[in-house]
């Protein structure tokens, strides 16, 4: 026989079963209408104006924004679906077209930026590293002096801040040493070709090379190791190459010019000296009349370019 308090319990806990299995459709809505969500509006989208939101976000001013997102101004922003921040939409033409709010220009590319990027001290397409301005990267592994990073001549400067540095291709970092004034192609008043062609330094450099004229073709050859463009000389030694015709091979020669006004007359003074101090304090070409007489006691020679 069941007990009557046992029968007490099953009745209690039939009841409290009949609470718990209430429909859900059936909930808690605050305001008067439901939310087709199904959701209660106690949770987390109510819409404060009274009106559901269909895309399921909260607008919180009067209006839904149709292209989904929540427009801060209160207007809606037809066309880009971005939030415009300046509270106008993008019909002003102040806003990026690519959709975003981007008020700074896009960063231009390294080549083209006017920034010397790698820090190498040459920008933009006077670096080596730049194809073409729309190259994003000036890297390079330089190896001429004007671009190795090294103050390859010891002034103080490095490649693009040194000013003998022409560009980045150039491999002298140094100050070139000038050049004999009278550097060039001539041909003096016999046929003979003369070609000249002198660096000044410590020692100076360069050869003063002359041609017998056609058919015999002969060679002689100075190799310049002074030059003096104050006192229009230079000295070389006579070559001693066996190819050549040059008069007393392995001896110094001295040759002096001198202008009257754009001819150029050049003297070979000296051609026999032992050493080369000798051929130096040779100074017995006068340049006073050198169309006639000052060179040995004959004219000067005129050389034509
Ligand atoms: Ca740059
Ligand atoms: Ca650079
Ligand atoms: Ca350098
Ligand atoms: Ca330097």
């Amino acid at each position: 026989m069941r007990s009557p308090l046992l029968l007490l319990f099953a009745l209690a806990f039939l009841l409290s079963s009949c609470d718990d299995a209430r429909p859900r459709g059936d909930d808690d809505d605050t305001a008067d209408d439901d939310d087709s969500a199904g959701d209660d509006d106690t949770a987390d989208d109510d819409d404060t104006s009274g009106d559901d939101d269909t895309s399921g976000d909260d607008d919180t001013a009067d209006d839904d924004d149709s292209a989904g997102d929540d427009d801060t101004s209160g207007d809606d922003d037809t066309t880009s679906g971005d939030d415009d921040t300046s509270g106008d939409d993008d019909t002003s033409g102040d806003d990026d077209t690519s959709g975003d709010d981007d008020t700074t220009p896009p960063p231009s590319p390294a080549c083209d930026d006017g920034l010397d990027n790698d820090g190498d001290t040459w920008t933009d397409l006077a670096d080596p590293g730049c194809t073409d301005p729309s190259d994003d990267s000036e890297d390079n592994a330089g190896t001429t002096e004007c671009n190795d990073g090294l103050d390859n001549d010891g002034d103080g400067s490095i490649d693009g801040h040194d000013p003998d540095c022409s560009d980045a291709a150039d491999n002298n970092e140094a100050t070139p040493n000038p050049l004999l004034d009278i550097n060039g192609g001539y041909i003096d008043e016999h046929g003979t070709s003369h070609v000249i062609d002198g660096t000044l330094g410590s020692p100076a450099s360069g050869f003063w090379m002359q041609i017998s004229p056609a058919p015999a073709n002969e060679v002689s050859n100075y190799n310049i190791t002074i030059i003096s463009n104050t006192d229009r000389y230079v000295v070389g030694q006579n070559d001693a190459n066996t190819t050549m015709v040059t008069p007393f091979p392995g001896m110094w020669s001295r040759f002096d010019w001198t202008w009257v006004g754009s001819d150029l007359y050049v003297c070979h003074i000296e051609d026999d000296a032992g050493i080369a101090l000798l051929a130096l304090s040779a100074s017995g070409a006068d340049p006073t009349d050198p169309a006639n007489s000052g060179c040995n006691g004959s004219p000067w020679l005129l050389m034509t370019p």
